[in-house]
């Protein structure tokens, strides 16, 4: 077995090549490859205790953790399909997400999230990642029930015009021939050791981070979450070869080495030899300041929950500030116009089109949205737009779509209307992004109210999306307006509203 087509070949294959080689480093614990078949394998014993058969879907509602890892897999073992559950969701996007996807069982970490699916009303047994499950000796996984490269391996929640999200499947041969890509495109081998801050419930964490180490056969350093000191000493300690983040994550990691060296600390980054950005564009000022700062050029690539990564910067070329470079060994990229969706010249605006075997499978249970997403060469419709350079790279300039990603995650403005449309005092709303220096952009909420006094309402109104969605959907600035500016057939005008609001707000400088 030489490339590996599912995750569980490519477990198969490390665990057989290089059985005591750490996969996995997680709060002062060590996992070789053998140790995560073992646990896997019991992860899938577990599920299928549980009554999971191949095909049946399990979410993981968990923090980052080496459960996660072996719960990933282990659900792979046995031809289970993961759904990625973000962990900041509350009980409307728990609801939509666990009983869309008819989850059987629920992977949580701890009480208080077992307290939310049950509170949601979803469907699904809920299973505790008790570390139990990590202890003591045990066998190496039946490797009989395999998943197939075309099956589905993970649905991601993403997306959706509607408000609602829409789950993107991807298959076991989408991941591997992305790692593939990636790992290629990167110079990543078994030698690498990735420090990992990003959850794993994204495809940036788990897609690019977690299956391109176990692709590359290397290690990966997992941490909880993203904290710009932790992550400065484990460079300065030499520790790290490899560092994936979002623009915000690199923007404090400026902040805290300039701090550290106005104190007269030093900053070193030895071990280093790569630093990635993704997931939101990153300024080119961050990318000099970085630079001059760290000695390092960010390598900045492009992706998406359905085609998990695009474009990319060269290892080993010109990484050009402001681009997301060309596509990926494999793949193919293209600029449409909008309307016609010919393709456009170089130096021309329009929708980036991408094709190749890391494009999803489809959305979940929604052939008509599927349909829309391809054009009939197989061509999948990014939604951002973007135009290509005479030498080939991509430079992305906006999104086709109503979409505001603050800090690398992606908000949809219908989904916070919906939500504030449901309070009383709400007549109408608009939900827009505004710049933002540390989160790129930030969530703004113009709303009409359906009463004469405001006070205390603007408050009000955030803790209210606060306590039925994600916190960081939460608009940051509720703006209280007579009317909605709206075009002549009445939809509400959101270039209008933004314009508005930036001059009230002088514009700062994002990301
Ligand atoms: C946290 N908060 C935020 C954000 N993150 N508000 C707006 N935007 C954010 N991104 C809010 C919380 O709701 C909370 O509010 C308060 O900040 C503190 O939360 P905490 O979790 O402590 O924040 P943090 O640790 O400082 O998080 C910042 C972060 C994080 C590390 C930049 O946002 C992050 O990990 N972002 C990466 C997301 C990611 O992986 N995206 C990939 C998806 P309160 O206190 O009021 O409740 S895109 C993708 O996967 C594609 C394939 C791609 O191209 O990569
Ligand atoms: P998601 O649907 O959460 O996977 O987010 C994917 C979206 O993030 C893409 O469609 C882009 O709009 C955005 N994105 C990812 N990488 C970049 C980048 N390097 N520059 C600009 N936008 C990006």
């Amino acid at each position: 077995m030489n490339i590996p087509f599912t995750t569980i070949d490519a477990l198969r294959r490390a665990a057989a090549c290089a059985p005591k080689r750490t996969f996995v480093q997680f709060d002062g614990q060590s996992f070789s490859y053998e140790d995560t078949a073992v646990l896997a394998a019991r992860w899938a014993s577990r599920l299928h205790v549980a009554g999971v058969e191949r095909g049946d879907r399990v979410a993981l509602f968990l923090e980052n953790s080496s459960a996660f890892v072996m719960a990933y897999l282990g659900a792979h073992l046995i031809g289970a399909i993961v759904v990625l559950v973000n962990t900041q969701y509350r009980q409307t996007e728990l609801r939509h997400i666990l009983s869309d996807s008819a989850a059987k069982v629920v992977i949580v970490g701890d009480q208080a999230h077992a307290d939310l699916i049950h509170r949601s009303d979803a469907p699904g047994v809920v299973m505790f990642a008790s570390e139990a499950v990590l202890e003591g000796a045990g066998d190496m996984p039946d490797w009989t029930h395999a998943p197939a490269p075309a099956d589905l391996a993970l649905i991601g929640y993403t997306s959706g015009t509607t408000g609602r999200s829409k789950g993107a499947m991807l298959t076991h041969a989408n991941l591997m021939a992305n790692s593939a890509a990636v790992t290629r495109a990167w110079s990543w081998t078994e030698r690498d050791r990735l420090l990992l801050t990003l959850p794993l419930f994204h495809i940036h964490g788990l897609g690019v981070g977690l299956n391109g180490t176990l692709f590359a056969t290397g290690t990966v350093d997992l941490r909880r979450g993203f904290d710009a000191t932790d992550v400065l000493d484990t460079l300065a300690r030499g520790e790290a070869t490899m560092f994936f983040g979002v623009p915000t994550m690199y923007t404090r990691l400026i902040a805290e080495a300039r701090r550290r060296r106005s104190e007269g600390r030093a900053v070193r980054v030895d071990g280093m030899r790569l630093f990635v950005s993704g997931s939101a564009p990153l300024s080119p000022q961050t990318f000099a300041e970085f630079e001059e700062l760290f000695g390092h050029r960010i390598l900045e690539r492009y992706g998406m929950t359905e085609t998990i990564m695009n474009l990319t910067n060269p290892y080993d070329g010109e990484r050009r500030p402001g681009t997301v470079g060309m596509p990926f060994p494999g793949q193919e990229a293209r600029v449409v116009d909008v309307r016609t969706r010919q393709p456009l010249p170089d130096g021309e605006i329009g929708e980036i089109q991408v094709r190749g075997p890391n494009v999803f499978a489809g959305y979940w249970r929604n052939p008509q949205a599927t349909a829309e997403a391809f054009d009939a060469n197989g061509w999948f419709n990014t939604g951002d737009l973007g135009w290509r350079s005479a030498d080939g790279y991509f430079t992305i300039t906006g999104r086709a779509r109503e979409l505001i990603i603050s800090g690398g995650y992606n908000i949809y403005p219908r989904e916070v209307e919906e939500v504030l449309l449901d309070h009383p005092a709400v007549a109408e709303v608009a939900v827009v992004g505004l710049p933002d220096a540390e989160f790129g952009e930030q969530v703004v909420a113009v709303v009409v109210p359906a009463m004469q006094t405001t006070d205390g309402l603007e408050q009000e109104l955030i803790d209210w999306c606060r306590a039925r969605l994600a916190s960081y959907k939460k608009p940051r600035r509720v703006v209280f307006a007579a009317a909605l500016p709206r075009n002549a057939l009445g939809k509400v005008q959101k270039h209008v509203v933004q314009q508005q609001l930036r001059q009230v707000q002088p514009e700062r400088t994002p990301q």
